[in-house]
């Protein structure tokens, strides 16, 4: 065995050399790996003994992709296409040997090879497009030819992972090893390959299939349409359907250069730069600086849940998924009866559209206890509160829950905006009381902020980050502070779109200014569809703002056909000359003269106070990074991911932006618009969020 380098090695098996890569944690195509594989092509084809070359990973994956964190710095090392050249024009056939996940540049260099092994529990994509980008290294022009442009469609604008059977029956992989025996197999397939003469496959000569499709635009037209909602703002997955068009319309090396031109401009963008970093920032949020990982957990082998309405139902559901036993408390029978209909009917409507067996349905119901007794939940290992939210209810909950679960278990509450610990301060064990913050619907939504009370121990917030892993969600381990980092930062756009339609704006202007911005839905938008009444009390109502009028006149939303919008039979929104006419009456009553707000005050306003609050979450302590707040607005709020979170946000528009324009409305409008120190401290440090260390 030959060291190329620190990353790869070359050895033979008597005619078959097999160039090893080993570069933790996922091989990525980093300057080393790309170093290595010249070289170790170059020497494996030079030697006379050698018939044949298998590429094969040490570690727990194949080839991962490009190593993004060289994104955006001087280009070091061999080219990656100059590998592929080495690969594809080798005149000894090269086999690849796929085990864990060839994506991105990983299987662009795999469908260099003349044919590919892998094991059945391999994965094969191309998911550039997550990340704001398209296969650069040859992937647009190369898997059509394969799998035809629909099927290379439908890979390159989800980033899915082909599972290897699946991979097998399309022709992306050309045999199946068993999961201990791919090395030796690859080079079984490579000694066959030569002895049988099999010709030298280059993908890039293969294309009937692209051919088949040339004069049927359709496909693309189709595609586009039947998309459109779901890649709104989003650049990537058009230019990686270009791409796809180019490869059924050019020649092989035309379409490589449409590739590379396309790859460049979304390479030089914003959209991808936002998308990296969430991709990064995705994988920092599990790091707790002062939680280590190897942190005791408790077992969580069983789960108690308050509550068996609409978040109740959802939190257990991720348990049940999960395949952990959970027991529901409600106060009545007839909620109760209620709560649990609701989960399985959730679920027979997932069976009916085929996302699961009748089978897995029944499963996870006989997981599922109800009960109208809170003793039921003395053996849980973790219970989570989702009652009213109403300090005085939440008190009175955990002090019951304190005299009655065994002691070591989680006491956790979902309480979206409440001081977690006035609600430890209920039970003698605070160390064990956290808050676990789930978004609706919470078998759906994947944030959860997890809420460190000043007495939290530890080992209880180890479990509840390690707990919301398990369950399929992201969780930002946050500070207890009135609405946390969430609910903190909505609260100021909320205030500045009641106040920009106090003074001239209507709502629909608000909501479509952020619309465009990105956000799935407006903010007033988002009320008609919670309801307007959410916190409501009628006998108290006053008329004293726009919501409260709507109210009193039963326009409380979508459910009621008429809030802020109206809404028709299919619950399409219109604009409503009703609630203008109440906003200028409003107005007038108020004595506020109306004046044109423009769409880029609108987003400013809107924008720019969360980002100021998101730095005082930062300077108090309440948020571990600035990362961390963007990714509880991206899987949270529909922030749009191609604008990378809040923070990523000001950043790009430069923080001094924010800055000046913060303190121009503090003099004209207020404390609400004070800056916080630490936006202060960086602007005149021309520093940026992403500087925090
Ligand atoms: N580059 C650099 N670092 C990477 C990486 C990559 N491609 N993939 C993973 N890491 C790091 C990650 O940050 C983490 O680091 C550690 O590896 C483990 O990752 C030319 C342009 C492979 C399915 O998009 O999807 O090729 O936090 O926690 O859950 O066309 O990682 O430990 O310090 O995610 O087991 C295309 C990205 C690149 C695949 C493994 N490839 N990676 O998941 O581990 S663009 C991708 C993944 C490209 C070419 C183009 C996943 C995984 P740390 P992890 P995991």
């Amino acid at each position: 065995m030959t060291a190329i380098n620190p990353v790869t090695d070359l050895s033979k098996e008597g005619e078959i050399a097999v160039l090893t890569l080993n570069s933790p944690p996922v091989n990525a195509l980093s300057a080393p790996v790309r170093d290595g594989l010249a070289d170790g092509f170059k020497q494996a084809i030079a030697d006379p003994g050698v018939k044949a070359i298998v590429l094969i990973c040490d570690g727990k994956t194949f080839i991962a992709g490009a190593d993004i964190s060289e994104f955006g710095k001087a280009p070091k090392g061999a080219s990656l296409f100059d590998v592929q050249a080495a690969m594809e024009n080798s005149p000894k056939p090269v086999i690849a040997a796929i085990h864990g996940t060839a994506l991105g540049g990983g299987l662009e260099v795999a469908l260099c090879a003349h044919y590919r092994v892998a094991v059945p529990s391999a994965r094969c994509g191309l998911p550039e497009v997550n990340i704001g980008l398209l296969p650069g290294a040859g992937g647009t022009q190369r898997l059509p030819r394969i799998v035809g442009p629909e099927a290379a469609l439908d890979m390159v604008t989800s980033g899915k992972h082909v599972p290897a059977k699946k991979c097998l029956e399309v022709g992306l992989i050309d045999a199946l090893a068993p999961e201990d025996g791919l090395r030796a197999t690859a080079i079984e397939f490579a000694r066959t390959v030569v002895a049988e003469k099999k010709p030298l496959k280059k993908v890039r000569e293969n294309n009937a299939k692209v051919e088949a499709a040339r004069g049927h635009p359709e496909i693309f037209a189709d595609f586009r349409k039947a998309n459109a909602r779901k890649f709104r703002g989003f650049l990537a997955p058009e230019f990686n359907i270009r791409c796809i068009e180019a490869a059924v319309n050019q020649p092989f090396e035309e379409g490589l250069k449409t590739e590379r031109k396309l790859f460049m401009e979304l390479m030089t963008g914003s959209q991808s730069a936002a998308q990296r970093y969430v991709f990064f920032a995705e994988r920092q949020v599990w790091k707790l600086p002062d939680v280590p990982d190897d942190t005791p957990e408790i077992a969580v082998k069983k789960v108690g849940v308050i509550g068996a309405g609409t978040m109740g139902g959802g939190i257990s559901m991720n348990f049940l998924n999960a395949g952990v036993p959970v027991t529901i408390v409600e106060m009545k029978q007839e909620a109760l009866d209620r709560g649990l209909s609701v989960i399985r009917k959730n679920y027979e409507n997932t069976a009916k559209k085929g996302r699961m067996t009748m089978d897995d349905v029944e499963k996870r119901m006989a997981l599922l206890t109800g009960t109208l007794n809170l003793e039921d939940l003395a053996d849980c290992d973790m219970v989570i509160e989702a009652v009213f939210e109403r300090m005085d209810i939440k008190k009175d909950v955990f002090a019951r829950l304190d005299g009655i679960v065994k002691q070591g278990a989680v006491l956790a509450s979902n309480t979206s905006y409440l001081d977690i610990d006035e609600i430890a301060s209920a039970t003698r064990r605070p160390e064990f009381v956290i808050g676990m913050h789930f978004f609706s619907p919470a078998n759906v939504m994947r944030l959860l902020e997890v809420v460190r009370g000043a007495k939290t121990s530890k080992p209880v917030i180890s479990t509840a980050m390690k707990t919301a892993k398990r369950i399929g969600k992201i969780a930002a381990l946050v500070g207890a502070c009135p609405g946390f980092v969430g609910n903190r930062m909505l609260a100021q756009r909320q205030r500045e779109a009641n106040q920009i339609v106090m003074e001239g704006a209507m709502p629909w202007d608000v909501d479509r200014v952020l619309y465009d911005f990105g956000f799935p839905m407006g903010p007033f938008a988002m009320s008609d569809l919670a309801g307007l009444d959410i916190g409501w009390v009628k006998e108290k109502s006053s008329s004293s703002t726009i919501r409260e009028v709507l109210c009193e006149m039963d326009r409380r939303g979508q459910k009621t056909g008429a809030g802020f919008y109206d809404y028709d039979e299919n619950r399409k929104a219109s604009p409503s000359p009703i609630t203008e006419k109440i906003i200028q009456d409003f107005r007038t009553k108020s004595g506020v003269n109306a004046r044109k707000v423009s769409d880029e005050e609108i987003l400013e306003r809107c924008i720019y106070p969360m980002i100021n609050e998101g730095a005082k979450i930062l300077e108090e302590g309440k948020a571990i990074r600035a990362s961390d707040i963007d990714i509880v607005w991206i899987n949270g709020y529909g922030w749009p991911v191609y604008r990378g979170g809040p923070m990523f946000y000001g950043d790009l528009i430069g923080l001094d932006r924010v800055l000046a324009r913060m303190k121009q409305w503090h003099a004209e409008m207020g404390e609400q618009f004070k800056p916080s120190a630490l936006l202060e401290k960086l602007v005149a440090e021309g520093k940026r969020f992403q500087d925090l260390r």
